[in-house]
């Protein structure tokens, strides 16, 4: 009985840090899909508009290729995200309602920042 404790608490501590046990084989991780979006020199989003999955976590890879940007939005989970040249930020998502979500650049980066926006469309 008491191994079957310690069996079932070593078990939750690996649950609990993700850590393999020693000579363990690594569990497969599930891949999780990985979006990437440039912020462009001339204030766009490529690709403007992209396609995720109510429920499903997937990452969205930012990186810019000139001039600093911004990306926030309270309904799809992206926290106040700064996307600047040399320092690609990845931000995992997990949408919880499907709709269409239109984000504008939250950072005020040029004339054309007014109309750059990144439109996500969630997928039930
Ligand atoms: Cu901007």
């Amino acid at each position: 009985m008491r191994a079957i404790v310690i069996a079932l608490s070593a078990a939750m501590l690996v649950a609990a840090t993700g850590a393999a046990p020693i000579g363990a084989a690594a569990p497969a991780k599930p891949a999780v899909p990985v979006i990437n979006i440039v912020a462009t020199a001339d204030q766009k989003f490529a690709p403007d508009h992209i396609v995720l999955r109510a429920g499903k976590r997937q990452t969205l890879r930012f990186t810019s290729a000139g001039g600093v940007h911004g990306i926030v939005s309270k309904e799809l989970g992206i926290p106040s995200t700064m996307i600047a040249p040399d320092k690609p930020v990845s931000i995992s998502v997990t949408p919880k309602k499907a709709g269409t979500y239109k984000i504008p650049c939250a950072i005020m980066c040029g004339p054309g920042h007014a109309d750059m926006a990144l439109t996500v469309v969630v997928r039930p």
